[in-house]
């Protein structure tokens, strides 16, 4: 098994295409779509993956739930809901720590070999970015420290901003 560090990887673009055994999507509670990724992940996958999500009845903030990936290049979507950012002061990093870590335990639990990520709650959601992928980081390094699965972590990064902060976290380029 190699070290946590080498487990993680960073990506730029959209999560839709990435042909991995899970992506992860950043619903909302009622995990029915919405926009931003979210939206994204409905349209590449189809009609199928809303009929899914609608027979779990909704998920909470900090908590994970796996359906199929249809028609996206991934097997799986892992949906995960992030906290609202409401200034920092109402439990907001444990709630985001806490959505990484659920996403995690899916993945150990099936055996999947390799998980994307978004940088969740950090768009309409509002989390502050440098903050995000911290708690992104170091809550994927000490899972992938404990466990042999996933053997991946794929940080997806939707502009050339976001990938820069993850650079910054994790002190190299890639
Ligand atoms: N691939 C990768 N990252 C993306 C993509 C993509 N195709 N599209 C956006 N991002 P957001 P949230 C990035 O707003 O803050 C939805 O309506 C984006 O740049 O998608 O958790 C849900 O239904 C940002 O860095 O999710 C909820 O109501 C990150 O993904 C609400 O938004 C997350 O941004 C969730 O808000």
């Amino acid at each position: 098994m190699l070290a946590a560090e080498q487990r993680i990887r960073l990506s730029r673009g959209d999560i839709t295409t990435l042909e991995v055994d899970a992506i992860v999507n950043a619903a909302n509670s009622s995990l029915l779509g919405g926009g931003g990724v979210d939206g994204a992940i409905h349209r590449a996958a189809g009609p199928e993956l809303l009929a899914e999500c609608r027979t779990i009845g909704g998920c909470p903030a900090g908590e994970a739930r796996l359906t199929r990936g249809y028609r996206l290049p991934a097997s799986y979507v892992i949906h995960t809901v992030g906290p609202v950012w409401h200034g920092g002061k109402a439990g907001e990093q444990e709630k985001l720590r806490s959505c990484y870590r659920s996403c995690l335990a899916i993945a150990q639990s099936r055996n999947f070999q390799s998980v994307a990520f978004p940088a969740i709650a950090t768009g309409i959601y509002g989390f502050p970015r440098q903050q995000a992928a911290g708690i992104a980081v170091a809550t994927a390094s000490s899972h992938l420290a404990a466990n042999e699965f996933p053997s991946l972590v794929v940080f997806v990064c939707f502009d050339p901003a976001m990938l820069e902060t993850y650079q910054a976290v994790l002190g190299r380029d890639a």
